[in-house]
This record gives structure tokens, sequence and C-alpha cells, in this order.
């Protein structure tokens, strides 16, 4: 109830993406991460983990910040009954139906017996789309195709999708334009998340100003972890 009433709640958000495949992350930067004023950590990635790597994650986000843990999964093993919540996310632009309804049903009753909190939330790719395109075997919306991005998202808030996530990809060149995130936000009610190539504050702040409630970052934790600081600053200011 605490994960859904924050990510429900006006005020604009910064979650952080942490991917365990990329090693652990140390109690120093969970710290730091509480400190800058993160909202929240969202924790999967494009390739399948171990879930012994991502319990571990899990429970020392826990153990050293009262940060939300939310599950981001890229596969059938994305699955941890320590954190809060997770995304149960379809990708609705994938060419392959296992992306938009088989992988949730092969995951469903896992779901169901571990406990977790499940928050429908519709993954919408866009030009590069760089991993999670490729994995997901989506048709990238091309950037200059801001309609097409905007039906997508209506069409998810009528089936009952509870918060649209426009992803670039990790690592992208550059985030979702801010054109595309304006045309999105003015056709659904239901919350915006946009990730994916968001490096600097300058970022952050017109991805925000241009409808998205929510702002993620991953790669620049990994890249540059102090200028995490302003870039939440950016979002919340
Ligand atoms: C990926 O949107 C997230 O799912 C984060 O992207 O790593 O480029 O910040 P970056």
């Amino acid at each position: 109830m605490k994960v859904e009433r924050m990510i429900y709640s006006k005020k604009k958000k910064h979650f952080t993406l942490i991917d365990p495949a990329n090693g652990m992350i140390s109690k120093e930067k969970i710290k730091f991460l509480k400190r800058f004023g993160t909202d929240a950590i969202i924790i999967g990635g494009s390739t399948d983990i171990k879930k012994k790597q991502l319990d571990k994650t899990i429970l020392l986000i826990k153990k050293h910040s009262n940060l939300p843990t939310i599950l981001f999964p890229g596969g059938i093993n994305g699955l941890s009954s320590h954190a809060d919540a997770l995304f149960f996310m379809s990708l609705l632009n994938s060419s392959d139906p296992y992306w938009i309804t088989g992988i949730q049903a092969q995951g469903a009753s896992i779901v169901k017996k571990l406990g977790i909190k499940t928050i429908p939330m519709a993954y919408i790719i866009v030009e590069p789309g760089m991993k999670a395109g490729e994995v997901g075997k989506a048709i990238p919306i091309k950037r200059d195709n801001a309609s097409l991005a905007a039906a997508y998202a209506l069409a998810a808030q009528h089936m009952g999708f509870r918060l649209v996530y426009l992803e670039a990809g990790a690592g992208a060149d550059k985030p979702v334009p801010t054109e595309m995130i304006h045309a999105v936000k003015e056709n659904i009610s239901i919350p915006l998340i946009a990730g994916g190539g968001i490096r600097t504050p300058g970022q952050a702040k017109a991805v925000a100003r241009a409808g998205a409630d929510i702002i993620v970052t991953g790669t620049i934790s990994e890249e540059n972890f102090f200028a995490l600081k302003e870039i939440i600053a950016a979002v919340k200011g």
C-alpha cells in the first residue's frame, strides 16, 4: 500500500534502476541514494538474473535504507519475495506475444505463491530501445511518431494498466523526446514513467517538465554516481 501511495502521489519522483547483473551495489551507495532523495529503487534489467544475486541486492537495500524496492523483471527469474512490489509489465509493442502475455502467464502463479504486490504496467519501447528492445523483440516507436506512443498509452489505460513506462532503453544516447512525453501525458490520466538515456540534470528536468511523473535513471549510477544528486534535484525542482 505504501509503495502504491508513493507511486500515485502528485509530486515528481525519481527512481533508481539497479541491475544486479552489473555487480553488487555497496551499502555506501545505498545510503547516498537515500540522501540524494531518490524515491524508490527498481531492480532488474534485460539480462535474466540469478535469483541469489537478486535476493542479496534487495536485502542489502532494505538493510541500509527504507527505500521502497520494486521489481522490474527482464525474465522469469527476476522475481523475489523480498521486494515490496513488482511491475507486472507487458511490452505492448513487442512483435512476440511471449513478451505481451506469455511470460505473464508463465510467472503468474509464482507471483501469487511468493505473495508479491503487483502493479500493472504497460511498457512501451521507443527508439533506440537498446537491449530491452532487442530482447523483447520490440518494434520500437520512431522518435518522431508521438501520436503512436500516445495511442499505445491510451490503449494501455483502457486495458486497465495503472502505469505507462516510455522506455528509450538503458544506455540510450538520448532520452525519449519531450514532444512524445507531452503527447502521451496529454492522452492519459494514469501516471507516466520515462527512462533511458537520462544523464544530465537538464535532460531530467526537461523530461519531468514535459509530463513524466516518474523519471528513471540507471546507467548514470555506474558512470558517474555523484551526478545523481543534481539529477534528482532537477527532477524535483
Ligand atoms: C532502463 O530506463 C532505464 O530501463 C534506465 O536507463 O540506464 O539509460 O538510465 P538508463
